[in-house]
């Protein structure tokens, strides 16, 4: 079966400029200043508890926030005498991502690890 050729990359839409007349029969587009905000960033964080292994928490911390295996260390014995400690800072939907990616595997493995995420 013949496939369909890829269509173009599509524009995104931007907002007409305001029009305005300049009182002798000329139109003058305005330019409007737009104005972008910088994502809000959410940190993900863990929670300790009295069973999932040290191991286990300090493997997460290295396949999920790219740790390397001294500071996942570090990390993980924080939450363990602090209750909770900031495995990184992201974008909401990648936070969120991650967060689901953990429960996954805490859930696969039969740990009961915690998981959040909450506004930087
Ligand atoms: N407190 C756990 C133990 O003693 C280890 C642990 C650390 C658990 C960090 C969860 O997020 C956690 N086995």
């Amino acid at each position: 079966m013949p496939s369909e050729p890829p269509s173009p990359p599509t524009k995104a839409p931007s907002a007409p400029a305001p029009a305005r007349e300049d009182g002798q029969g000329t139109v003058l587009a305005e330019r409007q200043e737009q104005r972008v905000e910088p994502p809000k960033l959410f940190q993900v964080v863990m929670l300790n508890d009295d069973y999932t292994p040290m191991e286990f928490v300090v493997l997460m911390l290295q396949e999920y926030f790219l740790r390397d295996i001294d500071t996942a260390t570090q990390i993980m014995l924080k939450i363990h005498h602090e209750g909770r400690g900031v495995c990184g800072v992201y974008s909401k939907d990648i936070a969120a991502t991650k967060v689901e990616l953990v429960q996954a595997a805490a859930k696969r493995a039969g740990h009961p690890l915690q998981c959040i995420m909450e506004a930087a």
